[in-house]
């Protein structure tokens, strides 16, 4: 099943054309919806047993799409037969598998309220009951999970430091262990820094003497620390901030060298303290600061390992074993899979600079960072803040524990999508959306008069 709900995007988006689909103008790279359906055979009929979210288990299950939702159906050969699945409602029809474990998907938009059928075409199977409904229209109302929202906006960015001179700074930060919002109906155990994944930007200037007091709440479980990459001396804080349950520790350091750096928590197992959200960043800015740009975000990737399978709705736990065979269930911009599509809104307008900070908190997967539909003018790499920067580049590589600062001027309207380029991951929750608002200039991209929308 895992396989399927990993299935590149890029075979979707190749069907759309050829199915005849209207594509949406607005780079929609996501299912709006998808489901896995398995073939089997039960009580002697031929059948789709649900196995995703709240279809798992079911037979023939119902799918209930809102209207105009992008529908993506991943089918899984469960039997070994020969089978496929069709909508001729929405004129689209997936691939006939035979072999077992062998998988296809079939795609469309739901245009249009009213209920459908799917099944499938292979002579006779729809009569041995391989048939359900498709019903479009209010969807399936979004389960609102009580549990807390834990992805920190992009947007939370201290100010920039400016041209003072070093100084004293004292940042408090606490260990909180807390239910968080993962995705949809979904949720997680997190362990974070200030509630908040990641943990807060802190944002200093080369010279000065930064005091990190930790705090580890009275409620948690288990000890916390920091380890900031920003800082020279024994475990990067770790060796001196192992904080127990209700306790606090201390300790200062000079800012030695500018850049842009991840910390972590560093108590063992550190994979583990890092998966379940303690990561974030500090700046340390060169002496005169940095250039001044119009919009500045913060975004982290991390990835969760979850016991249950991706998509599984109520409240997850985390999987020791899948974490060391490092393969994870989720990926997530900022802490949750909806955290940079719909719980946070960047958006720049045309001829701004943005700058993104972007740092991996992992804990094991590299990032190809790139801008779909964008090119960056400038990439520090590395978060090498005092060296030139790159120019004109498409995506750069940024490993675990490590960040970049790419720079671009938005000159055209739109929704660009922030991604990881190993794009199975976006079918694992890892997308990002900037919105660019303004004239849109013919000479730079000329849709041929096709609608923008939005626009
Ligand atoms: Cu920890």
């Amino acid at each position: 099943m895992k396989l399927l709900q990993q299935l590149p995007l890029f075979m979707l988006m190749a069907l759309l054309p050829a199915l005849g689909l209207a594509q949406d103008t607005e780079a929609n790279y996501n299912a709006d919806v998808t489901f896995t359906l398995e073939t089997a055979v039960a009580d002697g009929k031929l059948v789709y047993i649900g196995r995703s979210g709240n279809i798992e288990g079911k037979v023939n299950p119902t799918l209930q799409v809102p209207k105009g939702a992008m529908v993506q159906v991943n089918l899984i050969n469960g039997d070994g037969a020969l089978h496929d699945i069709v909508a001729d409602a929405f004129d689209t029809r997936s691939d006939k598998v035979s072999g077992k474990g062998s998988s296809t998907v079939m795609a469309f938009r739901a245009d249009k309220e009213g209920e459908y059928y799917y099944w499938c075409s292979v002579p006779g199977h729809r009569a041995a009951g391989m048939e359900g409904k498709i019903v479009v229209g209010e969807g399936e109302k979004e389960k609102k999970s009580d549990a807390a929202e834990i992805s920190r906006s992009p947007m939370d960015i201290p100010e920039p430091i400016g041209d003072r001179g070093p100084k004293k700074v004292e940042y408090d930060l606490i260990a909180e262990e807390l239910e968080g919002q993962l995705a949809d109906g979904t949720s997680y155990r997190y362990w974070t820094f200030n509630g908040k994944v990641p943990g807060p930007f802190l944002r200093v200037r080369e010279g000065d003497q930064v005091t990190i007091n930790l705090k580890n709440k009275q409620s948690s479980n288990m000890i916390h620390s920091i380890d900031l990459h920003s800082v020279t001396g024994p475990g990067g804080g770790a060796a001196v901030t192992q904080a127990a349950p209700g306790k606090t520790e201390s300790f200062t350091f000079e800012a030695l060298k500018p850049g842009l750096y991840v910390y972590h928590c560093a108590t063992p197992m550190v994979a583990h303290h890092i998966t379940n959200g303690m990561y974030g960043m500090i700046l340390v800015e060169p002496e005169g600061g940095l250039k001044e740009v119009d919009e500045e975000f913060y975004v982290m990737q991390g990835e969760l390992y979850t016991a249950e399978d991706h998509g599984t709705h109520g409240k997850l736990e985390f999987s020791l074993e899948k974490m060391l065979d490092e393969e994870p269930e989720y990926y997530m911009f900022n802490g949750s899979t909806r955290a940079l599509t719909k719980t946070h809104r960047m958006e720049s307008d045309v001829g701004d600079t943005v700058r993104i900070f972007f740092g991996v908190g992992g804990p094991n997967a590299t990032s190809s960072f790139h801008v779909i539909g964008e090119i960056f003018d400038r990439v520090y790499q590395d978060a090498a803040l005092t060296n030139e920067p790159l120019r004109n580049v498409q995506t750069t590589s940024v490993g675990p524990g490590a960040a970049t600062m790419v720079e671009f001027e938005t000159e055209y309207p739109g929704r660009y999508i922030l991604v990881d380029h190993a794009l199975s991951r976006m079918e694992l929750g890892l997308a990002g959306f900037l919105h660019v608002e303004g004239e849109a200039d013919k000479k730079i991209f000329d849709p041929h008069g096709k609608s923008l929308k939005g626009h």
